[in-house]
C-alpha cells in the first residue's frame, strides 16, 4: 500500500481538530495530566527544527496520558512582546502589533501541520489586552508589598538597542541580542525584589523534579555564601566593613581594596592627596562591564588611596587602602580585606604591587601560588587561631569579632534585584502614576489593562526614554489620589513579565474576573512536566518561580512551586555540526522537511536523533531512513492476518517492546524506544504476517511518535473508532522475561556462590539475588559493606570490613 503521507497529515489534522479532541476538559473528576513546553517568541523567521524537538518530546507524553486515561493540558499560546518585533516594525514602518499578528499565524499554521496535540481553545498571547490586564495586575500586588520599587542605580546600558538590560541579557560583556557593547548608566529604574526569596528560591529546589543541571546552574546563580562581615576601623576615622567567606584568615589581611564606586572615595576626598589619580581610575573602571573587571582580566589594575589607611582588628596593624575594580560595588559590601597567600585575585594584585603576602595557612607554598584549599590547612601566624583547622579557626574569629563589637556572621547571595523597567514601546505599561505631592501611585485596579496607546514612532529616544514618552495625552492625567496634573509612567515591562505566569491562564485562559479561577488553579498546578531550553534556567525559569511565590504568599495559587518537574533538550545542529545560523546558510526549515517527508518522519526523526538532553547534528541520511522505516511499518497493512491473540512468536517481543516503550518515554530515551519498534518490525517482516492483535499494539505504540500515519493505518484496518480512543497497551511482565544467565556472587572477590538471574535484571534486582544466598550471608556475617560493584551477565562483589 502507498504511504500518501500528504494526504494522510491532512486529513487527520482536519479530523483532530473538527472532534476538538485534544481539548482539555473541565472536568475535575478525572486525574489530570498538566504538560507544558515553553511558548514561543513569534519572530519572523518563523519555527526553526530545535522547536519540534521540545515540542514533539511532550507530545508523546501528553498523547500517552490521553491513552492512559488522564485529563491532559497541553496548551500553547505566544510570548510576544519584545524587541526583535520592535525592531522590525521600526526598520520597517509595520506597527508591532501587525507583526505580531501576521507572525502568530504563521507559527500557527506551521505548529499545525505538525500535528501536535495542543489544545487550541486555550491559546494565549502576552500582547493581548485581556492578557496583560492581569501581568500588570500582579505588578500592583508586588508594588503593594513594596517588590516592586525604583531605584537610581548603575544599569546596563547596550549601545546598540539603546536599553537597560538585566544582568542576565548581559553575556561575555555585549547584549545577548544585538551583541553591541554594553556599557555602565545611571538611570531611575522599577526593581522587582526576587532578592528578598532567594533562601527559599534555593531551599525549594530540593522539592522538586528537576534534572540537575538546571538545580547546579539556579544554585550557582543564586549563589549563597556563607561568612562574616568585619569592621575595619580607618585613620579617616570611619569604619570599613567588609564581607568575607574566610574570616579565619584576617591575620594575613595585608591590604584592603574598595570598589571605585564606593561612597567614601567622595566621603574622604579631603583626606586623600593623590585625588586626581583616584579619579581618573574611576573613569577607566565606569567603562568597563562587571564581566571585564572580573573574568577576563589576569592583570589587576588600581591605584592606592594617599592619606588614609585600615587598621587590622585582629592585630591593630595600619595597612593600605587601595581602589580597585576588581572588587565590585554591587556584591557584599563594595569593600574587602585582601589576602594574597590565600586569594588568587589578591594574590596578583599584591605580585604586581609589591604587598606583602603572609602565609596563615600551612600546606601550600605562598610565593608561588595562593593556597586556596581550606580543608587540609591549618592556621599559623596567627595568634589565637595557631593550630586551628580552617573551620575550628572560622567558628572561633567569628565568635570574637561578634563578642568585641567588630564584625557578625554574614550570608550573602550573589542574585541581584530584578530591573523590571524597559524604555521601549512594545512591551506592557507599567501602571504607575508620578505625583508631585503622593509619588508613585498605582493605577486602581478596575482601570486595568492599561493599554499601550498608538504611536507614530517606535524609535526609541537619544536620552533613553521611551517613545511613550512624547505621548502627551496618554502620559499627562490627573493623580489619582490628590487630582493634581500627574504622569504616567512610560517604561515598559520586560519580555520576561508575560511569561513569568502564563502556565497559570492556561488553566483559565478566558476569565474576566481574575488571572484564573482558584478552582482551575487547584486543579490543574503545578504542572507535572515542564520542558524548555538551558538558556532560560537563570531566567524564565528563575523568574517565574519567584512570581509564582509570590502569588502563593498573597494567597493566589495553591502551590509554592510551578513546576513539579523541568526537563531540557539538547540543541540541534547543522551538519557540520555548528550551530544553525542564517550567516553560515545552514538553517534548515521545517515546512521543506515537512513537505518532502511528511510531519510524521520529522517527528520520528526528530526523536531518533540522538540523547534527547544532548546537542545533535541534522543529518539529511538519516531522515530519509526513518521515512524508510514508516514505510515499512505502513506496509504492515499487507500483510494484516486474521487473529485476536498475541502469536508465540511475537508474544516476548510485543511484550517487551511495550516496556521498553513505556519506560523510555518516560525516561525521554526516545531514540531507543524508537530502535526497540524498530527491532520488534524486523521480527514481524521476518515472520512474514501479523495478525490484528499484533498490529493494534504495535500502531499504540507508535501513534504518539507519528500519530497521522498511525491513524490512518487503525482505519484501513478496520479497528473501529480512533487511535485516540483507545487504552495504552500494558505488558505482563512474565512475559518480559528474557533468557537466565548465571553470574557469580563475590565477597572481597572470592567466589561463594552461582546464581541464575535474568539476563536483563536491574542492578538493585542482581544484588538482591546475590544477598538472599547463604553462603554470601554467612561471608558478610559481623561485617560492614562498604562497596558493591555489579557488573551486568557476569559477577556481583560485595567489599566488606
Ligand atoms: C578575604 C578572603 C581570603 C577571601 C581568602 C577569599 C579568600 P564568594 O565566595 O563569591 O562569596 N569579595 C567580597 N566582596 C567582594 C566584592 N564586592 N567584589 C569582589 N570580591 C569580593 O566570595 C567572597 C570573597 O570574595 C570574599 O572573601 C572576598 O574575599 C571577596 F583567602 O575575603 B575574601
Ligand atoms: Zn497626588
Amino acid at each position: 500500500m502507498k504511504y500518501d503521507f500528504a494526504a494522510i497529515e491532512k486529513k487527520w489534522q482536519k479530523s483532530w481538530e473538527a472532534r476538538n479532541v485534544f481539548a482539555a476538559t473541565d472536568d475535575y473528576s478525572k486525574p489530570k495530566y498538566y504538560a507544558l513546553v515553553e511558548f514561543p517568541y513569534p519572530s519572523g523567521q518563523g519555527l526553526h527544527v530545535g522547536h519540534p524537538r521540545s515540542y514533539t518530546a511532550l507530545d508523546i507524553v501528553a498523547r500517552k496520558r490521553r491513552l492512559e486515561g488522564y485529563n491532559v493540558l497541553y496548551p500553547m499560546g505566544w510570548d510576544a512582546f519584545g524587541l526583535p518585533t520592535e525592531n522590525y516594525a521600526i526598520k520597517n514602518h509595520i506597527h508591532p502589533e501587525k507583526v505580531t499578528h501576521d507572525n502568530v499565524q504563521r507559527f500557527k499554521s506551521q505548529l499545525k501541520s505538525l500535528g501536535l496535540s495542543f489544545d487550541w481553545n486555550r491559546e494565549i498571547n502576552t500582547t493581548d489586552p485581556d492578557y496583560y490586564r492581569w501581568t500588570q495586575w500582579i505588578f500592583l500586588q508586588l508594588f503593594k508589598k513594596g517588590l516592586a520599587y525604583k531605584k537610581e542605580m548603575s544599569v546596563n546600558w547596550c549601545t546598540g538597542c539603546k536599553v537597560v538590560l538585566a544582568n542576565e541579557e548581559v553575556v561575555n560583556g555585549v547584549c545577548e541580542r544585538c551583541g553591541s557593547e554594553v556599557v555602565h548608566k545611571v538611570k531611575s529604574q522599577w526593581m522587582l525584589g526576587i532578592t528578598q526569596y532567594a533562601q527559599r528560591l534555593l531551599d525549594d529546589l530540593d522539592t522538586v523534579d528537576y534534572i540537575d543541571r538546571v538545580k547546579v546552574s539556579q544554585r550557582n546563580w543564586i549563589g549563597r555564601s556563607t561568612g562574616a562581615q568585619v569592621d575595619f576601623d580607618t585613620t579617616a576615622g570611619d569604619k570599613l566593613t567588609v564581607f568575607t567567606t574566610r574570616p579565619d584568615t584576617l591575620f594575613g589581611a595585608t591590604y584592603m581594596v574598595i570598589s571605585p564606586e564606593h561612597p567614601y572615595v567622595d566621603r574622604w576626598a579631603d583626606k586623600i592627596s593623590n585625588m586626581d589619580a583616584v579619579r581618573a581610575y574611576q573613569e577607566e573602571s565606569a567603562k568597563k562591564s562587571d564581566f571585564e573587571r572580573t573574568e577576563l582580566v589576569k592583570d589587576k589594575t588600581g591605584v592606592m588611596l594617599e592619606g588614609v589607611r585600615g587598621i587590622n582588628p585582629v592585630n591593630n596593624a595600619e595597612i593600605p587602602i587601595f581602589l580597585s575594580d576588581y572588587v565590585l560595588m554591587s556584591y557584599g559590601t563594595g569593600a574587602i580585606m585582601a589576602v594574597p597567600a590565600h586569594d588568587t585575585r589578591d594574590w596578583e594584585f599584591a605580585k604586581k604591587f609589591g604587598l606583602p603576602i603572609v602565609e596563615v595557612v600551612k600546606g601550600g607554598n605562598v610565593n608561588e601560588e595562593a593556597f586556596t584549599d581550606c580543608e587540609t590547612g591549618v592556621m599559623v601566624n596567627s595568634g589565637m587561631l595557631d593550630g586551628l583547622s580552617v573551620e575550628e579557626a572560622k567558628k572561633k574569629i567569628t565568635a570574637w569579632l561578634a563578642e568585641n563589637g567588630k564584625g557578625e556572621p554574614k550570608v550573602n547571595f550573589k542574585l541581584r534585584d530584578w530591573v523590571f523597567s524597559r524604555q521601549r514601546y512594545w512591551g506592557e505599561p507599567i501602571p504607575i502614576i508620578h505625583c508631585d505631592h503622593c509619588g508613585y501611585v498605582p493605577l486602581d485596579e478596575s482601570e486595568l489593562p492599561l493599554r499601550l496607546p498608538e504611536v507614530d514612532s517606535y524609535e526609541p529616544t537619544e536620552n533613553g526614554d521611551s517613545p511613550l514618552a512624547a505621548m502627551d495625552d496618554w502620559v499627562n492625567v490627573p493623580c489619582p489620589k490628590c487630582g493634581a496634573p500627574a504622569r504616567r509612567e512610560t517604561d515598559t515591562m520586560p519580555q520576561w513579565a508575560g511569561s513569568s505566569w502564563y502556565f497559570l491562564r492556561y488553566c483559565d485562559p478566558h476569565n474576566d474576573k481574575a488571572l484564573a479561577s482558584r478552582e482551575a488553579l487547584e486543579y490543574w498546578m503545578p504542572v507535572d512536566w515542564y520542558n524548555g531550553g538551558m538558556e532560560h534556567t537563570t531566567l524564565h525559569l528563575l523568574y517565574s518561580r519567584f512570581w509564582h511565590k509570590f502569588l502563593y504568599d498573597i494567597g493566589v495559587v495553591p502551590t509554592p512551586e510551578p513546576y513539579a518537574k523541568r526537563t531540557s533538550h539538547g540543541m540541534i545542529l547543522g551538519e557540520n555540526n555548528e550551530k544553525m545560523s542564517k550567516s553560515r546558510g545552514n538553517v534548515v526549515n521545517p515546512d521543506d522537511i515537512i513537505r518532502d517527508y511528511g510531519a510524521d518522519t520529522l517527528r520520528l526523526y526528530e526523536m531518533f536523533i540522538g540523547d534527547f538532553e544532548k546537542s545533535a547534528p541534522w543529518s539529511q541520511s538519516s531522515i530519509k531512513g526513518c521515512k524508510r522505516f514508516l514505510e515499512r511499518v505502513f506496509g504492515l497493512l499487507d500483510i494484516l492476518a486474521p487473529g485476536g491473540e498475541y502469536t508465540p512468536e511475537l508474544e516476548g517481543a510485543l511484550h517487551k517492546t511495550i516496556r521498553k516503550v513505556s519506560e523510555d518515554i518516560e525516561a525521554m530515551k526516545y531514540n531507543t524506544a524508537i530502535a526497540a519498534m524498530m527491532s520488534l518490525l524486523n521480527d514481524i517482516c521476518a515472520k512474514g504476517s501479523v495478525n490484528h492483535a499484533e498490529l493494534r499494539t504495535f500502531i499504540l505504540l507508535l501513534n504518539p511518535f507519528a500519530p497521522h500515519m498511525t491513524e490512518e493505518m487503525w482505519e484501513r484496518a478496520g479497528f473501529g473508532g480512533t487511535v485516540t480512543d483507545q487504552k495504552w497497551p500494558v505488558f505482563d511482565p512474565e512475559k518480559c522475561r528474557d533468557a537466565q544467565v548465571e553470574i557469580a556472587a563475590q565477597v572481597c572477590g572470592k567466589i561463594k556462590a552461582r546464581v541464575m538471574v535474568d539476563a536483563d535484571a536491574p542492578d538493585a534486582e542482581l544484588l538482591a539475588a546475590v544477598k538472599a544466598r547463604p553462603e554470601v550471608q554467612a561471608a558478610l556475617e559481623g561485617k560492614t559493606i562498604v562497596k558493591e560493584i555489579v557488573v551486568k551477565s557476569k559477577l556481583v562483589n560485595i567489599v566488606a570490613r
